[in-house]
């Protein structure tokens, strides 16, 4: 039997969508059938698991799977022994205590004494514990948020994305705890084939991610420019330089980092630059 990689995703929910993606981007295909447990990859030797995100840590612990995709905030709270492989930049959120709008906030002494809601109990205790805060923690799993309204608690710590369920809740955000996205995790103790397929699995995570961090560019310029261009955009290794047909002039085409597009793309313009293109970029290996 041929050695395949299992990868637990979560079923359904945030984490699905971007999940699903990431791995048909980096190559694998599968159906994914409504109420499919596993699927397996038809050109690449693994399989994919649906599950609940909050099973994923013990799952990839007990080997049931081989490494996930599950939010930092969950791996955190969970505390099994699996390793965060790479951090994919997608479901970005932060864990954060809140308390009611109309309370007076002076730090986290406010917390003494108080009880706090929340679905992330392990985070919070050693959160206020090192800080030598002393508070109740009140653990229930979903729809912290009213927690406070209905008397249950006097603080919640949850996720936030927005703020606008923390807003819509008569809640104000005052602590950030944790930020979080989604991870690849694995098991620490996989074999030389699977480590093999999840090297694999990771170059080409890596080079998708990259692509979607960068863009082609194109450009003409006059031939004197193309020394100061180069320095603004000097792409992997060096930009291509190709002769245009009219003479003195230049089309150069290089790589730059979404990060800092828009002001590459002025000091381009002051340089000279004119007739720029800028095109996105599917994979990207270095
Ligand atoms: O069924 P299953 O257990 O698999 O799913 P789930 O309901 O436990 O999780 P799900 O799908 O809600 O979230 C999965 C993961 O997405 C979380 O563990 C986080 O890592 C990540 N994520 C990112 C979020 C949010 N953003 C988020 N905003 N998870 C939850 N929320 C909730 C939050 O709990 C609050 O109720 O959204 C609300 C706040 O959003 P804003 O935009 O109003 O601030
Ligand atoms: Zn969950």
């Amino acid at each position: 039997m041929t050695t395949v990689l299992r990868i637990a995703i979560q079923k359904s929910g945030r984490l699905q969508q971007g999940s699903l993606d990431l791995l048909k981007e980096s190559g694998l295909s599968f159906s994914n059938g409504k109420d499919q447990l596993k699927a397996p990859a038809q050109n690449f030797p693994a399989e994919v698991l649906f599950l609940r995100d909050d099973d994923i840590p013990q799952y990839v612990e007990d080997r049931v799977a081989d490494a996930g995709i599950v939010g930092e905030n969950i791996v955190a709270e969970k505390k099994k022994k699996i390793n965060i492989i790479k951090r994919l930049d997608f479901a970005r959120c932060r864990l954060s205590l809140a308390i009611p709008r109309g309370e007076q906030y002076n730090g986290l002494e406010w917390f003494n004494g108080k009880n706090i809601a929340t679905s992330y109990p392990n985070i919070v205790t050693d959160f206020l514990k090192e800080r030598g805060i002393n508070a109740g923690i009140h653990e229930i799993s979903g729809s912290v948020e009213i927690a406070p309204g209905i008397g249950l608690a006097e603080a919640v710590c949850d996720l936030v994305s927005s703020g606008s369920t923390l807003l819509s809740n008569g809640l104000r955000e005052v602590e950030v705890v944790m930020q979080s996205e989604a991870v690849l995790v694995a098991n620490p103790d996989l074999s030389p084939e699977k480590s093999e397929i999840l090297d694999k699995l990771l170059f080409r995570i890596t080079a998708v991610m990259k692509a979607k961090n960068s863009k082609y560019i194109l450009l003409n310029c006059p031939n004197e420019a193309i020394e100061r261009i180069t320095k603004i955009i000097p792409g992997m290794k060096s930009p291509t330089v190709m002769p245009l047909s009219r003479e003195g002039w230049s089309s150069l085409h290089s790589v730059v980092d979404e990060n800092d597009f828009w002001n590459r793309i002025d000091q381009l313009r002051e340089s000279g630059a004119e007739g720029i293109l800028v095109i996105p970029i599917e994979k990207m290996i270095v």
